[in-house]
């Protein structure tokens, strides 16, 4: 790390500059609810999420190829190749949530798509829809429709991102719900490299860049548990918290059983252990 230059900082993940064609991205245990990153860490979080992501980069590169060049011993640092990013996220849904539902509320489309109607909140949509949005460098993405999205990035670009998406979210949701996990939604980011054409880079089908569902509670009609921040979200509604920063100190029994749900997580659809993980990051390369 001597010489790795920092780039900048996500909200839970730190970038360095190894070199002009290798990036350092480390993920923190840093947890955000509600858009507010807590004062609490959640132990081995990092770890979960950047196994989870090469775990899914390993099984998805028939797909589409990604940035992934190694996993660090550390288990929550990969260094990946610097690609030109593209400047909308690559929204993918399979069920009705979050920002589409409210769309959907109030005009029966979520991104220029025309969804049936009396569809119910969490409902499964009939096919996964492309909901590109566009990064907003300082509060929430804002929802766009393929036009706007083709306009900034060119439509073959655009075409092709949406093909990938959706392939991509159709493989890794059908290999999650045989092993009890939903992902009702995703988000993505490309890149280009000169050779190669369109890359996945970020991290990719984690809980964090997803919503995960436990599918044996699936209850559509409402708002569905989160696999992952369930307590901690069920914690911040009890104590009556405001939900602007500062956020709450999680107490020890939020954050142990926060743990284990991503660590489950990561066992569930790797069907590795975590501590076979954490002996050997590489393990979830094979
Ligand atoms: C890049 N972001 C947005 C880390 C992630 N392979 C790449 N090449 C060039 N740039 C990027 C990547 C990747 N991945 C992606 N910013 C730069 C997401 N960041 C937010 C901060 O934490």
């Amino acid at each position: 790390m001597a010489d790795a230059v920092h780039l900048g900082s996500g909200k839970v993940r730190e970038l360095y500059a190894l070199d002009d064609e290798r990036l350092l991205l480390v993920a923190s245990d840093r947890i955000s609810t509600f858009d507010v990153v807590l004062p609490t860490e959640i132990p081995d979080k990092g770890r979960v999420l950047t196994g989870l992501a090469a775990f899914w980069f390993a099984r998805t590169r028939a797909i589409t190829p990604n940035h992934l060049l190694a996993i660090r011993s550390d288990g929550r640092s990969t260094e990946c190749r610097r690609l030109e990013m593209l400047p909308i996220e690559c929204v993918v849904r399979g069920y009705l949530s979050g920002s589409g539902w409210k769309d959907y509320g109030k005009t029966g489309e979520v991104c220029g798509h025309r969804l049936p109607t009396g569809l119910r909140e969490s409902d499964r949509l009939p096919e996964p829809i492309f909901t590109p949005a566009t990064k907003a460098t300082t509060g929430h993405d804002e929802n766009i429709t393929g036009a706007q999205a083709a306009a900034l990035v060119g439509a073959e670009r655009f075409a092709e991102a949406e093909r990938l998406s959706i392939a991509l979210y159709r493989s890794a949701a059908a290999f999650a719900l045989e092993r009890g996990i939903i992902i009702a939604d995703t988000k993505f980011e490309f890149g280009v490299s000169r050779d190669e054409g369109l890359v996945l880079g970020d991290e990719a089908l984690t809980p964090d860049s997803s919503r995960f569902w436990p599918a044996d509670q699936y209850t559509p009609g409402g708002p569905q548990p989160s696999y992952d921040k369930q307590y901690v979200r069920d914690y911040c509604e009890k104590i009556g918290w405001g939900k602007t920063y500062p956020g709450p100190e999680l107490p020890p029994d939020v954050v142990s059983g926060t743990r284990r749900r991503y660590v489950e997580a990561f066992e569930q659809l790797t069907g590795l252990s975590f501590d076979a993980y954490l002996a050997n990051p590489s393990v979830v390369l094979k």
